[in-house]
């Protein structure tokens, strides 16, 4: 037969077309779309029943176990979160790689991330993975700092395909200085790496833990009264600040803040190459949810994560965000602690106080697999403008921000990966389309969902990876799971503007610009 896999009567939706064809499948690639293809040129049929179909998600901010262990005990291995990606519709995780102190050498800063490479490479994957790079330790390096950025950014990226760089603005040890934030966004536009930023003010947010821990208010809500949500503004704005005098493109990732949206939206509208991320926990949960009831076992716990969870009132903010264009991508920020560590265990908040300290938390929740039926159900209740633009900030926008477009995030015969997920037909009851998330849906290795028992109108049917089916009607198919590492390009969203605020000009000639050099 002419192709291997047929997908008929289905409703083709990407970011910019919804309309009903079918797709032909060759090996790992989409080799056509066409309004009918005679199922007898198919080898397999898979019948979408007037479904919609989509790319598969592409969630570019998930945290998993790695070899530095930068975040501590995360519940997910790489294998792990793929197996949740899968089970939710996303085909595509972008983790991180962390620097490792004890190597040196020009060319020290790739061989971290080859090491993490081989870590997962011992795991199988039920789809693709990328890796974004974060360096351990900035502070205190002095000049070394702007040699490793210079000669060893554009290494990571020519020996692992590496074309991100996250910077942290808080955490004590990971806190960049704004003079070190420059250097890292001076060698960025260099070598054409997308700098993406952590924006929160880590000496506010240390001053407030302090203060709240002094009279006695440990519980993990005042994780999120130590941080509001000005404290994310400020960073932003100091971080767009620091991005024009570097004229260099960056991505703000897990924005919450109202300050922080109204501050990314001037300076879009200004011109400048500022982007950002958010993520369903922001539009769908508030800080009401890190409360703790008596004896309930510290459950606000479960929600504790950076930026915290918001006042009920942010959530439109972030909808609005999403759908007029403020929001360029929706990531998870998965990072997936067991409840039962969070709340006893060796993370135990309970160990330094028989109260439990907020400030001892492991922050994050898992939502690798919840993030693509969320806000499928979201398009359904109106929060989410339209289904190309679910595809638009989740599947197709990731992909070109991180370089991966079009083999990734899109459904471009010749071109893309068979990357695909059918949902259910809306109108249609099967024996297994759930109808409420529960915590053994998601395939993942963490003890909870923030989303237990949440109602929600569509879920992934089939969800297939390089052609493969790997899960269908609520089964992982474990034999198709053949997910692999992905070199990643440079980002094809945006080039730097070549325009400064000084007569000031890098000593450098050439960027990654085809625009500027
Ligand atoms: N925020 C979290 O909540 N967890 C992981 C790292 C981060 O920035
Ligand atoms: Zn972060
Ligand atoms: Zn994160
Ligand atoms: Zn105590």
């Amino acid at each position: 037969s002419t192709y291997d896999v047929v997908i008929k009567n289905g409703i083709i939706c990407t970011a910019s077309d919804f309309y009903p064809a079918d797709i032909g499948i060759i090996g790992e690639k989409i080799a056509a779309i066409c309004d009918y293809i005679d199922p007898v040129h198919g080898g397999e049929i898979i019948d979408a029943e007037g479904g919609i179909v989509t790319p598969g998600g592409i969630d570019a901010h998930v945290h998993v176990d790695e070899p530095m262990k930068l975040l501590g005990d995360v519940a997910d291995t790489m294998g792990e979160a793929t197996r949740s990606a899968v089970a939710g519709g996303t085909t595509t995780i972008i983790a991180f790689a962390s620097q490792d102190l004890s190597l040196t050498g020009p060319r020290a800063l790739s061989q971290s991330v080859k090491n993490t490479i081989d870590m997962y490479s011992e795991q199988r994957l039920y789809c693709d993975y990328g890796l974004h790079l974060i360096l351990a330790r900035l502070e205190g390096t002095g000049t070394a700092t702007k040699d490793i950025l210079d000669q060893q950014l554009g290494n990571v990226y020519e020996d692992c395909g590496v074309s991100s760089l996250k910077v942290f603005m808080t955490y004590p040890g990971l806190q960049m200085s704004d003079y070190n934030l420059l250097n890292a966004m001076y060698a960025s536009r260099k070598n054409g790496i997308t700098t993406m930023i952590h924006a929160e003010n880590g000496d506010i947010v240390r001053w407030m833990t302090e203060s709240l821990e002094g009279q006695g208010l440990l519980e993990p809500y005042y994780h999120g009264v130590s941080r509001p949500t000005i404290v994310e503004g400020e960073a932003t704005n100091r971080a767009v600040t620091l991005a024009q005098t570097m004229d260099n493109p960056i991505l703000f990732v897990h924005v919450s803040s109202p300050e922080a949206i109204n501050t990314i939206r001037r300076a879009q509208t200004a011109g400048l190459k500022v982007y950002a991320e958010t993520c369903p926990q922001y539009a769908l949960l508030s800080d009401q949810d890190t409360k703790c009831a008596h004896g309930d076992n510290f459950a606000g716990a479960k929600n504790v994560c950076s930026p915290p969870l918001r006042p009920e009132e942010v959530k439109q903010a972030i909808w609005r965000g999403m759908n007029n264009g403020s929001f360029t991508i929706v990531g998870s920020d998965h990072c997936a602690y067991l409840y039962s560590s969070k709340a006893k265990g060796k993370h135990n908040a309970f160990e330094k106080c028989d109260r439990g300290r907020f400030r001892y938390i492991p922050n994050g929740m898992p939502g690798v697999c919840t993030r693509l039926p969320l806000l499928f159900d979201a398009v359904m209740r109106n929060k989410l403008n339209s289904f190309m633009k679910f595809v638009e900030i989740n599947c197709t926008n990731p992909a070109k921000v991180y370089g991966c477009y079009p083999q990734k995030g899109a459904l471009l015969p010749g071109s893309s990966d068979a990357d695909i997920v059918i949902w259910y037909p809306n109108d249609k009851e099967y024996a297994f389309k759930p109808k409420v998330i529960t915590n053994d849906l998601l395939e993942h290795a963490c003890d909870y969902t923030p989303f237990e028992g949440v109602e929600i109108k569509n879920w992934p049917r089939f969800t297939i990876a390089r052609g493969k089916v790997v899960y269908k009607e609520g089964k992982l198919m474990h034999d198709n799971a053949t997910g692999q590492y992905i070199r990643r390009k440079k980002t094809s969203l945006s080039y730097p503007n070549n325009e400064w605020p000084s007569e000031w000009r890098p000593i450098y000639t050439k960027c990654n610009s085809p625009v500027i050099q």
